[in-house]
């Protein structure tokens, strides 16, 4: 089944929620793309006004400008709302993110959104974290090596994400490792280890931070909640 259309219909769910005046967080991916286009269709129409955008990605900063957003980098104010992607969605609502590259300024932006909406269709959806996804995890680039031997004492099966030739780059300039998690196990004791690794700087674990998911399937839209 095409799942554009219900990856579209959750992204319209979300926009729902968005009010004039709003500080939206505009999230990167296939699904997000949606939002981000839904918000410039609204403020175009005048359905909203006085929003102000900030995006996850140099994509998304890109995509807002030209559907007509108005976006700004991050500053230390709170955002009303941020709607993001996820690459897989646990009953509680924690999250694996990071498979397009994001992670580092998506948990950057949404931690200072007061809700973190979540737009997905249902082959997100696992019953433990690390069941379908691998772990992104992102690092710095010197030392990269030394910092990936590192990270296989802890997470063994991983690899640098290397689509090319060359090591794939984020908007920040570091090199990501996708790690393959042990199903099961204290996710939040792994979160830490992870973050306490010499050359680590973020990993795509996203926990307790979303406050609703719309998740789509071929029988209509679910809206799950922590
Ligand atoms: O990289 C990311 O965190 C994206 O949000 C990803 O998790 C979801 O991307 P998708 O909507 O294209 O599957």
């Amino acid at each position: 089944v095409d799942l554009e259309p219900l990856k579209k219909e959750a992204a319209l769910r979300a926009v729902a929620l968005i009010e004039s005046g709003m500080r939206v967080g505009l999230g990167t991916g296939s699904t997000a793309k949606y939002a981000i286009e839904e918000i410039g269709r609204k403020v175009q129409s005048g359905e909203l006004t006085g929003i102000v955008g900030v995006a996850t990605s140099e994509a998304s900063d890109t995509l807002a400008r030209a559907v007509g957003l108005t976006v700004e980098p991050l500053d230390p104010r709170p955002l009303d709302i941020a709607i993001d992607g996820a690459d897989e969605i646990a009953p509680n609502l924690d999250l694996i993110k990071g498979l397009g590259g994001a992670l580092l300024r998506e948990k950057l932006t949404e931690v200072q959104s007061r809700r973190l909406i979540i737009i997905a269709d249902h082959s997100k959806i696992v019953g433990q974290i690390g069941e379908k996804s691998a772990l992104p995890i992102e690092i710095a680039r010197f030392g990269f090596l030394s910092t990936i031997e590192r990270l296989r004492q802890i997470v063994p099966g991983g690899r640098l994400r290397q689509p090319g030739a060359q090591p794939y780059v984020t908007d920040n300039g570091n090199y990501i490792y996708d790690a393959h998690l042990p199903v099961g196990g204290d996710i939040a004791a792994l979160e830490r280890t992870l973050k306490g690794t010499l050359g680590v700087v973020e990993t795509g674990l996203f926990l307790g931070m979303a406050e609703r998911a719309f998740v789509a399937s071929p029988d209509g839209v679910q809206e799950l909640s922590r």
